[in-house]
């Protein structure tokens, strides 16, 4: 995800730390990597957009299409539960969730957003699948639309770069000490 001008991340600070540290870890977005998409069918006309999004991102860093998976639900509630099945399957490398959850058309929309993202939180820590939240939570229509347009901005490309990110980096990271010496480890 992109930060703001002001809050991003300084040139030359990632390097400032491992050199202070003794040990530092960094994920490079870059494929190959297993990946699977959800996508929520409700607001289609957003999520089709931030899935255009991000699998561009995925060819344009390397992961060949044919081998990634995507699998529409109804709706963004929907989204964890398919996430889970996927994660569990062994099959996968990071899981990618796309969906638009706009305000202004529902008076549920805290529900709906937050058991949606709570939900994909929960998926991730218990299957230590990373799992990303590309689904976008705005106030209007026009906001959503906004954040689905084609380029290194659309929500879904940042979805997919920071899911390959993630597999880089856990694929540095110590395996949990249950599974250490069991080949379960990336
Ligand atoms: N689902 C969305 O993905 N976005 C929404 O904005 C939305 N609104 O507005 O209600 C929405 N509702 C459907 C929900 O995700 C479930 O599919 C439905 O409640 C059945 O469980």
């Amino acid at each position: 995800m992109t930060s703001s001008e002001e809050t991003a991340l300084p040139p030359g600070a990632v390097d400032a730390a491992g050199a202070a540290v003794g040990v530092s870890h960094q994920g490079e977005a870059r494929g190959p990597a297993r990946v699977a998409l959800v996508a929520a069918k409700f607001n289609g006309g957003v999520t089709a957009r931030l899935l255009e999004g991000a699998l561009g991102a995925l060819k344009d860093h390397g992961v060949a299409l044919d081998g990634v998976t995507v699998a529409w639900v109804p709706g963004a509630v929907e989204l964890p539960l398919a996430a889970a099945r996927l994660c569990r399957s062994g099959h996968y490398d990071a899981v990618i969730a796309l969906g638009a959850v706009i305000r202004g058309e529902t008076a549920h929309f805290d529900f709906v957003a937050g058991e949606c993202a709570a939900g994909l939180q929960r998926v991730a820590l218990d299957t230590g699948v990373p799992v990303i939240f590309g689904v976008l939570t705005t106030e209007n229509v026009a906001q959503a639309l906004e954040r689905a347009e084609p380029g290194p901005a659309n929500k879904g490309y940042e979805a997919a770069v920071t899911a390959l990110e993630m597999v880089r980096l856990l694929a540095q990271l110590p395996v949990p000490a249950a599974s250490a010496g069991h080949g379960q480890g990336r």
